[in-house]
């Protein structure tokens, strides 16, 4: 069989791109990573013509067919290359996995983004709160397991923690600890980025602390 030929357009800062690594590097899927150096400032006509709803990355280019958004894509992946699954077979704990998947996109990112664009400190302590209370479901849900799905880190888990990349910029910014909130959550984070295919994907968190020191310049907030 001839070998698939896997891509994925990407940025180095995204969360989102930062997920499907980890998913692929979970399931030991060689591909090649194609960097947007510029999304903000100009887009590839490779990404405009395989994203041309979103126009964002990532997409997966599974030979030569495009995938976007990036819970669909970890989705595709799991189909495709069912060895070491990432989803229960079983109806009620796929049905709860889609759940949390959905809550975690619907709320993680923008509640966090919601801190670091705030301006003065009414709007970062309102931020802050709205932050902490998306978490307080997370780790209710958690609770004392080791991973989301149980035992074995599994798809909430891979949706999660690409996204848990930025909150060392949330808490700088937002000035507070998960830790210190959610220490079942903390030690969660801390348990899957000692796993060496989410340590692989994930950018370095001062770098992206950093970056996003540099966007809040750019918008004007600091
Ligand atoms: N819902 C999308 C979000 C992807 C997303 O926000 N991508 C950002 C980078 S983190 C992007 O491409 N931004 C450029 C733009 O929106 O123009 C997913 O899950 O894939």
């Amino acid at each position: 069989m001839a070998k698939d030929d896997v891509k994925l357009l990407s940025m180095w800062a995204s969360p989102f791109c930062m997920r499907v690594k980890v998913a692929l590097a979970e399931k030991d899927i060689a591909y090649e990573e194609i960097l947007e150096e510029n999304i903000m400032g100009g887009k590839t006509e490779l990404l405009l013509k395989s994203n041309p709803v979103h126009q964002q990355v990532p997409v997966l280019l599974h030979d030569n067919k495009p995938i976007c958004e990036s819970t669909n894509i970890i989705t595709y992946i799991d189909e495709v290359w069912p060895s070491k699954p990432l989803m229960s077979t079983c109806a009620y704990e796929k049905s709860r996995a889609r759940f949390w998947a959905d809550y975690i996109d619907r709320k993680v990112h923008s509640a966090g983004k919601a801190i670091w664009t705030a301006k003065g400190e009414e709007e970062v302590e309102a931020a802050k709160t709205a932050f902490l209370d998306v978490l307080m479901f997370l780790d209710g849900t958690l609770g004392d397991k080791d991973y989301f799905n149980g035992e074995t880190f599994g798809f909430v888990d891979i949706l999660l923690v690409g996204l848990t990349s930025w909150f060392p910029a949330y808490e700088k910014y937002g000035g507070f600890k998960v830790e210190d909130n959610y220490p079942k959550l903390a030690a969660w984070i801390t348990r899957t980025h000692a796993r060496e295919t989410v340590s692989e994907s994930l950018a370095n968190p001062e770098k992206i602390t950093n970056f996003v020191g540099m966007l809040r310049q750019m918008f004007g907030i600091e």
